[in-house]
């Protein structure tokens, strides 16, 4: 028997729009329908560089906003070996966050254009599915307040927000966006569904890069 790659399935969306928990979910069912299944983040916090990330997020330390920016991309590069082997392995791997948070977080701020903020990204493994968590500013001020940390203001989720929409706009990428406005468990069968489809799917198919 030819061993089967898993799928590299990430999920983007602006703050509030339950991607954690649509990770965990996803990763829960993945693994009681008997699929190898892990989570992974972005940032990865536990790392060297991860640590510098989360600080700076904290506000316990300011970095210049290139350098901010290259050392998210360098953190999904320390980790890109580890993900291709257990994609290789047959471990679909759910990722809470990817480069599209990336390009779109540091493309909001003032002085950045999209493609400058893709390139460091360019050539990593390439998800076979990224599922957008739509959710409007409206709904997602319904869920309470935003956090403590560095960008959780609606000013910036709006700028964010405009940010994603442009990056959706690539045909390059298969994106789905999924209606985050519903209840938990709609969201989740939904989001559960598609993802058994494209695990399905990509055991014929090599895995990409990114953006090349
Ligand atoms: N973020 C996340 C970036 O600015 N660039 C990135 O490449 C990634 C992956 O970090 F505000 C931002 C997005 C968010 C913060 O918060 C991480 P969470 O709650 O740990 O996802
Ligand atoms: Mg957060």
């Amino acid at each position: 028997m030819t061993c089967k790659r898993g799928a590299l399935i990430v999920l983007e969306g602006v703050d509030k729009a339950g991607k954690t928990t649509q990770c965990n979910r996803l990763v829960q069912a993945l693994q009681q329908s008997g699929r190898p299944a892990e989570l992974m983040r972005f940032p990865e916090r536990t790392t060297t560089i991860g640590q510098l990330i989360s600080s700076y997020l904290q506000k316990k330390s300011d970095l210049e906003d290139h350098t901010v920016h290259l050392l998210f991309s360098a953190n999904r590069w320390e980790l890109a070996p580890l993900m291709k082997k257990k994609l290789e392995q047959g471990t679909t791997l759910v990722v809470d966050r990817y480069s599209f948070s990336g390009v779109a977080f540091t493309s909001a701020k003032p002085g950045f254009s999209v493609d400058w903020c893709k390139q460091p990204e360019v050539g990593l493994p390439k998800p076979d599915l990224v599922m957008f968590l739509k959710l409007s500013p409206a709904e997602a001020a319904l869920r309470g307040q935003y956090g403590q940390e560095r960008y959780e203001t609606s000013i910036f989720q709006l700028a964010v927000q405009e940010k994603f929409d442009q990056l959706m706009d690539d045909p390059t990428v298969n994106w789905q966006v999924i209606d985050a406005s519903r209840d938990v468990e709609n969201v989740s069968s939904d989001i559960t569904k598609r993802s058994l489809d494209i695990i399905e799917a990509v055991q014929r198919r090599p895995l990409g890069e990114l953006w090349k």
